[in-house]
Parts: structure tokens; sequence; C-alpha cells
């Protein structure tokens, strides 16, 4: 046991189909067996985990008898007890099964949107049966390859009607439960609706409930789309909307690697970590941290705990590194506010009095604009503690 081995206050989690992946892909089949999700509660635990997340059909297998449901959500939950874990966060299954070949909620057939809602409905029973409190939409088959089948702005509209649904679902039925959004730009579809964290965050804006509703944004996902993911996930903390994170590593440019957290691109992996954790002496998120992320596919059972494992243990020594990167009185002399007790009252709440007090500052631009930021400095001493010279 070292310092970077995780606790149960870590609040790291995994989902069932995480180190569950069998490593099929479109290319190759399965090169590892299935796990049952009994014995990924044990080993999860034993690996350090927290909590354990699930789509509905990772538990109860598509189409199963009631009674067979009961009975392996009663085996499940006396291996959390048993185990101490918890299930954070739920979701729904609505892109494996071919009748999800046009979408779910976006569907044009409306038996496929009410088999949508049904699978959704009857998966939030679930998960706030095992305890859930953040429920994912994930919408992988929402979107097109033939764009002249529909509208865009149907496929919006037609969300707004499924999410509005559920949320009244929710209410009625008094669960203690809030909804993430996480947005994808493409794959499995050629584009996907709401490709971005930032669509998702204005579309919250337009539901009937959106107090219920936040996001869950995606290291691959934004990467994928060429985007900064840090920056992504700070705007939805400033609007109070991070409610889930899903942590992994991606290159831009390539297909969903979902690889271990922190593998790839460590400059953003440390600056998303210092966002999450608050070192720079900001408000820290405190939501689960669930590594949606697969061992590659090289790997046997034993490669999947060591995924597993990596990916706490490089998170928890990019939190040590985050917190002597801030602690670094160079750092914190360059990105110090530069205070200016005449100016700063007037930047913010517009008066007429503080309109015509800013036109009247005395101003030299070219003296302003000469003044060195010294970011090369901070830029290198960020790489020096990333690098474990510091
Ligand atoms: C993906 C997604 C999924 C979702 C999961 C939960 O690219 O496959 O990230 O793993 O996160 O379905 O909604
Ligand atoms: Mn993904
Ligand atoms: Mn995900």
């Amino acid at each position: 046991m070292d310092t970077f081995d995780p606790t149960l206050a870590d609040r790291f989690s995994f989902g069932l189909w995480t180190v569950g992946n069998t490593g099929r892909d479109p290319f190759g089949e399965a090169v590892r067996a299935p796990l049952s999700p009994t014995y990924t509660v044990r080993k999860l635990a034993e690996c350090g985990a927290w909590g354990v997340n699930l789509h509905d059909n990772d538990l109860v297998p598509f189409g199963a008898p009631a009674s067979e449901r009961d009975r392996i959500v009663r085996e499940f939950k006396s291996a959390l007890a048993e185990h101490g874990l918890c299930v954070p966060m739920a979701t729904t299954n609505l892109f494996s099964h071919p009748i999800f070949k046009d979408g779910a909620f976006s569907a044009n057939d409306p038996k496929v949107r009410a088999f949508a809602l049904r699978k959704s409905m009857d998966a939030i029973d679930l998960g706030v049966e095992l305890g859930a409190r953040t429920y994912v939409f994930w919408g992988g088959r929402e979107g097109t390859e033939a764009d002249a089948c529909r509208d865009p702005r149907t496929a919006v509209a037609r969300t707004r009607d499924a999410l509005d649904f559920l949320c009244e679902y929710v209410r009625e039925r008094r669960y203690d439960l809030r909804f993430a959004l996480e947005a994808k730009p493409n794959e499995p579809r050629g584009d996907i609706y709401f490709p971005t964290t930032g669509h998702m965050l204005h579309f919250i804006s337009t539901l009937a409930h959106p107090e219920m509703v936040g996001v869950n944004p995606e290291v691959a996902h934004e990467t994928m789309a060429g985007l900064s993911f840090t920056h992504g996930v700070a705007q939805a903390m400033e609007a109070g909307k991070l409610f889930h994170i899903d942590l992994n590593a991606q290159r831009i440019g390539r297909y969903d690697q979902d690889f271990r957290f922190g593998s790839e691109d460590v400059r953003q992996a440390f600056l998303l970590v210092r966002l999450l954790e608050g070192t720079m002496g900001t408000e820290p998120y405190r939501g689960p941290l669930h590594f949606d992320a697969h061992a590659y596919r090289s790997e046997d059972e034993a490669g999947v705990w060591d995924f597993a494992r990596g990916c706490m243990r490089t998170y928890k020594i990019l939190k040590a590194r985050a917190q002597a990167f801030d602690a670094d009185p160079l750092v914190r002399e360059i990105i110090a506010d530069v205070k200016d007790a005449a100016v700063d009252p007037l930047l913010a709440g517009y008066t007429r009095e503080k309109a015509s007090s800013l036109r009247a500052l005395a101003i030299d631009p070219s003296a302003v604009a000469k003044r060195g930021l010294r970011y090369e400095q901070l830029d290198q001493r960020m790489m020096e503690h990333l690098l474990g010279v510091r």
C-alpha cells in the first residue's frame, strides 16, 4: 500500500461494461471471457474501487422474465453488500438491440420511441432499486448517416419530449435521481446529435425541469471532436451542471479509444485533475469519478485489473502533482490576480457612473501591452512538476 493506492474516499467507479469489455471490435472477436456481475463486484472491491455502474442489460439480459430479473438483482445486491461497493450511476442500453438502428428517442418510428421510453422507465426503476443517484443518457444511436431522413430539429424536439417525460416519471415516483447527459460527436453513428458538452448545456436550459438535468462529459468524446476537455468540464462546473464524469484517454483524430485514464495527453489529464480537485483554491467537483475505459485487446483478465488499478493510480498521482504545482511559490506568483483597487469594481454590474468612470480611466495601451506574462516560465514549471523533477 502506498499513497497512490485508492481508498473509498476517492469515489472511484467503473462500469460493468468497462472491466467487462471482452475486446471485441469491428475487426475481431472477443479475446477475453465475459465476467459475471457478482465476480466483477468482488474484483473491483479488491482493487480499491468505491462504486460500480451499469446499463440495465449489463446486469439483466435483454428480455429476461421478471423472476430471473429479480433473482439476478437479489444476488447482485448481496454481492454489493458483502464487498462494500455502491451503485452511484445507472443507465439504459438504447443502442445494442437492432430495434435502435435508427436511434431510440429520436427514431422516426413511434413504436421505437415508445419502446425506448418503456425500457428507460424500467431501467430507472432498476437503477433506483440499486441505490443510484445519477442516471446517464448517452445517445449512442441517436444520429444519422443518411441525414435526409429527418430534420435535425425534429431529433432535438423528440429528445426533449423524451427527457421531459422521464423527468416527470422520476418526480411522480419521488425518486432521488438526477439525469446526466453524455455527448459524443460520432461513433457508432456517422454523426450523433448534441455532439459536445456545450450543445448539451444549452439543450438542458430548454427542458421542463432543467434543475434535474446536468452533464456527463467524457474525455474521449470531447477529444475526438478536437476540443479542450478541460474547458468543457470547466464550463459545466461553472454552470453547476457537472453531475458525473467519464474518465479515459484518447488521441485526436482516432476512433473512440477508451484507453486507461491518463495514458494519452498527460498535460490535459493533469489540467483536468487540477480542475476537478480545485488545487488552485477553487471549488472542487465532489461527484463520482468514473472510469469509462477498457483494457487493451492484448490483455488477459490479469491485465484488466492492471488497467483498473492504473486508472486510479494515475488519477491520484496527478492529484499529488497538481497540489505540488499549485503550492509552488513561482506558480502562485505568476498566476496571482493582478489586483487594481481602482479598476476592479468598475468591471461588473453596469451603471451609467461606472461607464463614465471607465471612459475617464488613464490606460496607456502600449505600456500595458509591453508587459511579458511569463507563461513560458509557468508552462515549463508545469512540465517539470509533471515530469517529476520538482
Ligand atoms: C461510449 C460511451 C458509453 C457510455 C455508456 C453510459 O462511447 O460507448 O462512452 O460507454 O458512457 O453507455 O451511458
Ligand atoms: Mn465513450
Ligand atoms: Mn462514456
